[in-house]
């Protein structure tokens, strides 16, 4: 008898297109060699350019589902997509009741193109209720000055903000990859080409530098991001070791992007780059 991989959850919207969300996350758990499981907040549905259509799951439905994963057992958990307040409290109250289980954050505000995936009220709830409970958050840098409350025009401030969110509960790995700032307007942060991304565990900062991998071809990257740290902490890698090769699996994943309908202009990373058989 084969012994289990580890069980990594994500909980996260669907997108039927297969760029973002559930999908993006089960494809990156298989190329780790984790089982994933899924607990599904919202229904989608998208093209690879546009979300045409959101529904939240009921909660009832959406409890029944993490309690179902929770028996099965878990080893991490990636969070993605929450919606509305009452998904976020569903998912704050099972997590309370949970064995302590290393937990990551994407908080997903909105779509690339725009659409609403949380509600403007749900914010205070995801900083009140579910961040201390999470042992990392991943936001890009809009994201982060969401959180910190805080425009971000430049390294310094990404370390202030990161001061800020981290003293809410959680570590924090803010994604360099929207370059500063779309609210402070300044310009890119890529040094000749270069993304940093910070990582601080409430102890240190650490920098990943890596270089931006110029495709149009990106949905699901910041879904993959999480899921990727996720499955590492499901092998019982440390936080910084998580991250570490998150950043770099994402990085051959945008290596592999493709198109995905009309014309190229749309399209997603491939989290299996290198893991296709017949390829
Ligand atoms: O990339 C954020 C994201 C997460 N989850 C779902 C999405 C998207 C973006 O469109 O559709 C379901």
């Amino acid at each position: 008898m084969a012994a289990p991989p580890p069980r990594v959850l994500t909980i996260a919207g669907s997108d039927s297109g297969g760029c973002s969300g559930v999908p993006a996350d089960l494809r990156t758990f298989a190329a780790y060699g984790v089982h994933g499981l899924c607990a599904l907040t919202a229904v989608t549905a998208q093209t690879a350019g546009e979300v045409r259509a959101v529904e939240a799951v009921n909660t009832d439905l959406l409890r029944r589902q993490l309690d179902a994963a929770a028996e099965i057992g878990l080893d991490a958990i990636k969070i993605g997509m929450l919606t509305d307040v009452p998904t976020v409290e569903a998912v704050a109250d099972w997590l309370e009741g949970l064995p302590p289980t290393p937990a990551v954050l994407d908080p997903v505000f909105r779509s690339t193109s725009g659409a609403a995936l949380l509600e403007a009220e749900a914010l205070p709830f995801v900083v009140e209720r579910l961040l201390p409970r999470l042992l990392l958050v991943t936001p890009n840098l809009f994201e982060a000055e969401r959180l910190s409350g805080m425009a971000i025009g430049g390294p310094e401030d990404a370390r202030t903000a990161a001061r800020r969110i981290e003293r809410l509960g959680p570590g924090v790995l803010i994604t360099g990859g929207h370059g500063y700032s779309a609210v402070a307007g300044t310009a890119d942060c890529g040094r000749g080409g270069e993304l940093t991304d910070l990582l601080f565990d409430g102890n240190r900062f650490r920098t990943f530098v890596h270089p931006r991998i110029r495709t149009p071809w990106r949905r699901g990257t910041g879904c993959t991001l999480s899921a990727a740290v996720a499955a590492g902490l499901g092998w019982h890698l440390p936080v910084e070791r998580a991250v570490q090769r998150a950043v770099a699996f994402v990085e051959r994943a945008l290596r592999g992007a493709y198109p995905l309908g009309r014309g190229g202009r749309y399209g997603t990373l491939d989290p299996m780059a290198g893991h296709r058989g017949g390829r």
